[in-house]
């Protein structure tokens, strides 16, 4: 199921079967370690002008551009997922922390007729979630992985970490979440990848739609 065309996230990871204590998505398999999958180059972010950027329909009608340290007045929380690619490859038992994403949506809520968001990426790669993603208990703006922060490849400063999703949901190097009306369709969703993309329904492709 690894082909080119796909969120995956090519060879060279090590394959594991043992000690997993918890169950894994159907169709995923573990790996102890993987390479950072993503398209294009790792872009250089100065946190100095660096902003997230919430619009489209939100609740005020109003954009909102947060800056570093804007976002790191808001309650942080962490805790420990996997992460499942849609190349069937599961890092088992990632430590996350930053910011959740309900915490963001209390202060800078949607308007209630905009159940969907666009999460964008710097370079423009972004995935489509709905606001009951973004409301998940583990939805998360992720500033450090494993007690680090981010490493620039991983998506320093921030990424979108959504466990009950599959990882191409999760832009690193977050940019904007935008809300909407009406459904629309990601990077990886207008090329035959799932409008949702929940990983215990296995829902990896348009056509499962
Ligand atoms: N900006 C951006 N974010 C991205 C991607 C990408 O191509 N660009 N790929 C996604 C996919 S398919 C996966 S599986 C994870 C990989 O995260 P990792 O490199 O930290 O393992 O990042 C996600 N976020
Ligand atoms: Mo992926």
């Amino acid at each position: 199921m690894d082909h080119d065309d796909s969120p995956g996230d090519g060879s060279g990871e090590r394959s594991s079967d043992s000690g997993h204590p918890h169950p894994l998505p159907p169709g995923q398999r573990l790996v102890e370690a993987r390479r950072p999958n993503h398209y294009g180059r790792v872009p250089r972010v100065d946190l100095q002008t660096w902003r997230l950027t919430i619009s489209g329909a939100t609740a005020d009608g109003a954009e909102h551009r947060l800056s570093w340290g804007e976002l790191g007045e808001l309650p942080r929380t962490e805790f420990v997922a996997d992460h499942h690619c849609a190349s069937r490859r599961t890092l088992a038992d990632v430590h996350w922390a930053g910011v959740g994403c309900r915490d963001l949506l209390e202060r800078f809520p949607p308007a209630q007729t905009a159940p969907y968001a666009l999460a964008y990426a710097s370079y423009g790669y972004h995935s489509n979630v709905t606001v009951d993603d973004l409301l998940a208990p583990q939805a998360l703006l992720a500033t450090h992985m494993n007690g680090q922060p981010l490493a620039p490849e991983h998506g320093w400063p921030l990424r979108l970490i959504l466990p009950h999703l599959y990882g191409w949901k999760g832009p690193k190097w977050l940019v904007a979440l935008e809300f909407h009306h009406e459904p629309r369709r990601g990077f990886w969703e207008q090329r035959g990848h799932h409008f949702t993309g929940d990983v215990w329904r296995e829902e990896r492709f348009a056509h499962q739609e």
